[in-house]
């Protein structure tokens, strides 16, 4: 009897002391972020690549939310990289350039999850900071906004024995391996780390690949030996693209094994369009019009896939707009942190948990993009670029303000979104369209010229 008495004392204070742990595992969902560099839209298997092998990310899509107009905020990386950190255009918070660092009052995502009792881990290319060669930027390595643990590089890696990796701002050792299952191997220890002690966790992971210097493993490049008509860069460049695939596979059969699959939340994307057009139509045969470093639907339209097998029971294929800087709101809603003093405002991303749950089939706020002269709206029915006329090669790369055409410019373009080539333009079909959008570009660049001079900022 005595005995059964300390049995159920014993059970109850373990259920009291399991409630009274925060978080519990298993409540908040489990996080975690990847991106490439410079994937492609038509870079992947799914979207159809005649040769690229990604037979792990195919699978996670068609068991997924499939995000076919997902874009990144800007053409180039820093400015796409700010957008996930912060839910801002990345012209905020002067973080507009491809090296561009936002200003060190801005909130970092992993901040606010801390706050929530998340372990946070980063691993991959950083490229917000932290040094152009050593992580000397005091103040602006991934350990330093929020990260609590962190390996990472400040810009490009080597993909094979890379040797230039840091752990909180302290040089490692040169790694043996291929940089994309190296990222996956520590992003998988984390893991494991935070599932032994009950912590939820944040876990951002942005590839290296495929972004220079080529190069990864043989057993990458041997998948594509028997296309004859394949040259030795491209095996190499859909060999890097094949060990991201391995790599996300590892990450997924790991949350199996661990049993917490069903509660996590993976969101891939990449940071911008291909490198390659024009250059060489093998690599990217069905890719849409334009390219990296040029806002057009092939420098900003990207892979998207989010999956989370509780909330999405079914797979789907949703047309809706989203764009990198959406991801911070739409954690925010589902932790229940939108008012959240820490945040700053205003965002420009909205949370699209509405669409992760099936309630949402329109995006009701557009998105607006810019990149040197180069503006954009996207919405649902419409992809709009222009720019202003008259400017020079350097003028149009360099321009600092938010400057229009008049109306009836040739610079004017309306496309359908399906008009992924940009063949059909549709302005004198729609000129109230093109003075909206011109109207909410001007708008927009007004907001934005009052957060560059800081009045986002409460000190
Ligand atoms: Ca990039």
């Amino acid at each position: 009897m005595q005995r059964m008495t300390l049995m159920i004392l014993w059970l109850c204070s373990a259920g009291a002391h399991s409630l009274a742990q925060e978080p519990a595992a298993g409540t908040k969902p489990n996080i975690i972020l990847m991106m490439t560099d410079d994937q492609g839209w038509g870079e992947i298997g799914y979207n159809g690549h005649p040769y690229i092998k990604t037979p792990e990310i195919d699978k996670m899509a068609s068991e997924s939310l499939r995000l076919d107009r997902m874009y990144s905020a800007s053409a180039v990386c820093s400015p796409t990289r700010a957008s996930v950190m912060t839910g801002r255009s990345p012209y905020r918070m002067r973080s507009e350039k491809i090296n561009g660092i936002p200003d060190a009052r801005e909130c970092f995502l992993p901040e606010l999850l801390q706050e929530k009792g998340y372990a946070t881990g980063f691993f991959g290319k950083w490229h917000l900071g932290g040094g152009a060669k050593r992580g000397t930027d005091k103040g602006f390595g991934p350990h330093e906004r929020g990260y609590q643990h962190a390996i990472y590089t400040v810009n490009n890696s080597e993909h094979v024995d890379p040797a230039e990796w840091f752990q909180e701002g302290k040089l490692l050792p040169q790694l043996k391996g291929e940089s994309s299952l190296l990222l996956a191997e520590k992003a998988i220890e984390f893991i494991r780390r935070n599932h032994r002690e009950e912590k939820p966790f944040l876990a951002t992971v942005w590839f290296h690949s495929p972004h220079k210097p080529y190069g990864t493993t043989q057993e990458f490049i041997d998948l594509y030996a028997d296309y004859e008509e394949l040259n030795p860069p491209h095996r190499v460049y859909f060999g890097q693209l094949s060990a991201v695939d391995r790599a996300v596979g590892m990450v997924r059969k790991e949350l199996r094994s661990l049993g917490i699959a069903e509660n996590t939340i993976i969101w891939y994307c990449s940071d911008n369009g291909s490198e390659y057009r024009t250059s060489d139509k093998r690599i990217n045969p069905n890719a849409p019009a334009g390219r990296k470093f040029v806002l057009s639907t092939g420098g900003i339209l990207v892979p998207g896939i989010i999956e989370w097998p509780t909330r999405i029971k079914e797979p789907r294929i949703s047309r809706v707009p989203v764009v990198t800087s959406d991801i911070l709101p739409t954690i925010l809603d589902m932790l229940d942190m939108e008012s959240n003093p820490k945040v700053v405002r205003p965002l420009d991303g909205i949370s699209v948990l509405p669409l992760i749950e099936g309630s949402m089939t329109k995006r009701e706020s557009p998105i607006i993009a810019r990149l040197g002269a180069r503006l954009g709206v996207l919405t649902d029915g419409f992809v709009f670029f222009t720019m202003p006329e008259g400017l020079s090669k350097e003028e149009r790369r360099k321009n600092g303000g938010w400057l229009l055409p008049p109306a009836g410019s040739k610079n004017d373009t309306l496309y359908a979104p399906d008009d992924l080539l940009e063949k059909n333009n549709l302005v004198s079909q729609h000129p109230e369209r093109v003075a909206e959008f011109k109207q909410l570009l001007t708008e927009f660049g007004a907001s934005v010229e009052q957060s560059r001079a800081g009045n986002d900022y409460r000190d």
